[in-house]
């Protein structure tokens, strides 16, 4: 074995089953944890040596962390938590891998500061594998924790024989923890030993129809969210269908790790009835992985349903997905390229739908026009129109998107008029152009509007930098040619003047006109009193505030630099508070007649919430009420009975998930009175928070 020596530098790749096979390593942030840069980092490391990641990205759930370790048949599980509940979050992670016979799991993370010495240890009495500290970062390295793990996990032999003794019979698609060690055996094991444990396994028989649908199409088309989409349908309309989809992600040459990153688009994967399964091209180099076809024999000898066999992005000619699927799908968006790209894709040539996805973006109705066109000049169905071909347009992004089910109705007619299946179909619901409702909660146009902002405010600083740059030459030219002037040197002088006025008119006039505001501004902040208008009604004002010694200190500072370009610069960066670009808030000045404070409290339950905004805010002319909710409370959980969640309701905010607690909140508090207001901190499950404040 190449990866437990000691002497292994962190250039050696990791790898298991005495170099069989590279460590299977599935990645997490705890749920209710939207920390996700440690684990970024973390999973980018384990690439660097040569694992094959399955990040789940942040948020996830104990159930949803194991049941992907049990579906990958990963060697090992990392997972960091920063909001509390660490030892809850891996205590039951480690819990139900022990349910399902997956005891061996190297479960293994950390969490900074967050996670103490003591929880440390209960942990490792609880046998989770291992919680790096942040001294342990600091003696290891990062590198160093990782290969620690990895070298850990190694040892862990996934291809050992006897593992493989429990399938010495039948075994069921539910069985997911059986049907992921045959797909590893389909993976890593030679044809002799697969087919030997494939014949025991295999609960139904060769002729029984489970079709494959091959999933294809450009990299970053949308085809995992597509997917993720489209086994919500199935389940909707056929519940107790069960589906596997089988994922391909391209092996990094260098490395020979990967990442299989296609699990984090998914949702769908909470119902038992859908399974996934992740692969690495490995040494194929091509679209799919080399085991694919025996991976999809594995899923139909199960009993599978319906097998969905997905690509990593593809060229024009690639078309490996026929060699596996006998109905293919081909995913596309409007950025294709010009018309004449389609006449080079095989792609239409096999693929019996074709998918625009992204279909709300601009120019993709000439696409689908086009697209069609296209695939009706492939098929030389002159007679028919482009409308009829099976092109399909979606938004899987959009919810409920029509188009997503009128792929599903297609797939379905398709494969139960070729396979005689009986998959159900609810009818879409299209618009009357037959086409998916366009008008997303955001427009077309302002899809770019945070790029636009950035640039406009990027362009807005250049020009600054530039107009500073001028001013500047101006204020010393002029100043240049007053010198030459006094020591008698007129002709030089002119010179520098002409061009000096040169310069000047290319300067907007505004920028001139800020540097006399600044004169002017700076004059009144000097002469100790100022006044300002509020809706009309003038503020008079000291300028100065003196200290106890008697000195008076301004309570504005200006920039004290005699550089006209400089000056430029703050004014157009900064500026004094009360003008644009507001740095320093709408006013030019701070109320002194109220403290600025809000009372803050988000304690476990509502009433010791309420009692401390009581206590907060006795004997106070005004009630500013600031809510800190819990973690279940602002992902829009309930606080279930359920040990990962449990581990966060009250912890760090207050739980609130019913009206009546909403009401218990603020028992005592006139909300309608001018003197009381109240902010949330709060996320996408706002809309709940509010309804049920509007309520109390
Ligand atoms: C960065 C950060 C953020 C960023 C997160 C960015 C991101 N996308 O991840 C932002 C600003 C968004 C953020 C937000 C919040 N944060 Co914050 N955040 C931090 C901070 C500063 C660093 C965490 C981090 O990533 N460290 C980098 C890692 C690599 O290093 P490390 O933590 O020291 O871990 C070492 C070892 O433990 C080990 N290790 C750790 N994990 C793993 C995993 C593996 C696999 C291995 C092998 C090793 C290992 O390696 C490291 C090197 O030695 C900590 C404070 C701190 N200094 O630790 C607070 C902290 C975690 N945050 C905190 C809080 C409260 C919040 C907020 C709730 C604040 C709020 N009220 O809104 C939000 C919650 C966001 C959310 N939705 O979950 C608290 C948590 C309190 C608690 N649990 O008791 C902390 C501790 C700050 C504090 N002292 O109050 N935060």
């Amino acid at each position: 074995m190449e990866s437990s020596s000691g002497s292994s530098t962190s250039d050696t790749p990791i790898v298991a089953s005495d170099g069989k096979m590279p460590i299977r390593v599935i990645t997490a942030a705890a749920i209710f944890d939207g920390h996700d840069a440690a684990i970024g980092i973390f999973r980018r490391i384990l690439q660097s040596q040569g694992c094959e990641v399955i990040h789940l990205g942040h948020d996830r759930g104990a159930d949803e962390v194991a049941r992907a370790a049990i579906q990958e048949d990963a060697h090992a599980i990392a997972i960091t938590s920063y909001q509390g509940g660490a030892v809850e979050m891996f205590t039951h992670t480690k819990e139900i891998l022990d349910e399902n016979g997956f005891s061996h799991v190297f479960l293994f993370g950390g969490g900074g500061g967050t996670i103490l010495p003591h929880e440390i240890e209960h942990l490792a009495d609880k046998g989770i594998s291992r919680i790096y500290s942040t001294d342990d970062g600091r003696d290891l390295g990062l590198v160093g924790m990782v290969r620690d793990a990895m070298e850990k996990a190694s040892e862990t032999d996934l291809l050992e024989e006897a593992r493989f003794d429990s399938i010495s019979g039948p075994v069921d698609a539910d069985d997911h923890g059986s049907v992921s060690m045959l797909l590893t055996m389909a993976e890593n094991s030679d044809t002799d030993q697969f087919y030997n444990s494939l014949s025991k396994a295999r609960s139904r028989d060769k002729d029984s129809e489970c079709p494959v649908v091959g999933i294809t199409g450009t990299g970053g088309a949308g085809k995992s969210s597509l997917m993720d989409e489209v086994m919500l349908r199935i389940r909707r309309d056929n519940p107790d269908a069960r589906v596997a989809l089988l994922a391909t992600d391209p092996t990094r040459k260098k490395t020979g790790g990967a990442l299989l990153g296609d699990r984090i688009r998914m949702n769908s994967l909470s119902d038992p009835n859908l399974f996934m399964r992740s692969f690495a091209s490995r040494a194929s180099g091509r679209e799919i992985a080399d085991c694919v076809d025996r991976a999809v024999e594995v899923c139909q000898a199960v009993g599978f349903d319906l097998v969905l066999v997905e690509t990593s992005g593809i060229g024009q000619g690639n078309d490996a997905i026929t060699e596996v699927a006998d109905t293919s799908i081909y995913v596309t968006t409007r950025e294709y390229g010009a018309p004449s790209q389609l006449e080079k894709l095989a792609a239409l040539d096999f693929a019996d739908i074709v998918v625009l996805n992204k279909f709300d973006r601009p120019g993709a109705e000439d696409a689908l026009t086009e697209i069609r066109k296209q695939f009706l000049r492939n098929r030389e169905a002159f007679d028919e129109s482009p409308e009829s071909m099976p092109v399909v347009p979606t938004i899987a992004s959009q919810f409920a998107d029509a188009g997503v089910d009128r792929l599903w109705e297609m797939m379905a007619n398709l494969l139960n008029e070729r396979f005689g299946t009986e998959f159900s179909a609810s009818e879409p619901r299209l618009g009357p152009d037959g086409l998916p409702n366009r008008d997303t909660p955001m427009p077309p146009e302002r899809q770019g509007y945070l790029a636009e902002v950035a640039s406009t405010i990027r362009e807005y600083h250049k020009r600054s930098e530039e107009v500073a740059r001028s001013i500047r030459q101006v204020q010393q030219l002029e100043a240049s040619a007053k010198i030459l002037e006094s020591s008698g040197k007129q002709d030089a002088s002119q010179d520098l003047i002409g061009k000096a006025k040169e310069i000047r008119e290319s300067i907007p006039e505004e920028a001139w006109a800020s540097l006399a505001d600044f004169d002017s501004m700076a004059d009144a902040y000097r002469s100790g009193q100022a006044s300002y208008s509020v809706r009309g009604k003038e503020i008079p004002v000291k300028t100065t505030h003196e200290t106890l010694s008697g000195t008076k200190v301004p309570r504005v500072a200006l920039p004290t630099t005699e550089d006209w370009g400089d000056r430029l610069l703050w004014i157009r960066k900064e500026n004094a508070p009360g003008s644009f670009p507001y740095t320093g808030g709408v006013f030019p000045f701070r109320r002194q007649d109220e403290l600025p404070v809000r009372m803050f409290a988000g304690e476990g339950s509502a009433e010791r919430t309420n009692k401390r905004y009581h206590f907060l805010s006795k004997d106070q002319p005004f009630n500013r009420l600031s809510v800190a909710f819990d973690s279940p409370s602002l992902y829009g959980n309930d606080p279930q009975e359920r040990l990962d969640i449990f581990g966060k309701v009250c912890e760090s905010g207050v739980s609130i998930s019913t009206v009546d607690e909403m009401d218990r909140l603020f028992d005592g508090f006139d909300l309608c009175a001018p003197s009381t207001s109240v902010s949330m901190t709060i996320n996408g499950n706002y809309w709940w928070h509010l309804a049920a404040f509007f309520r109390v």
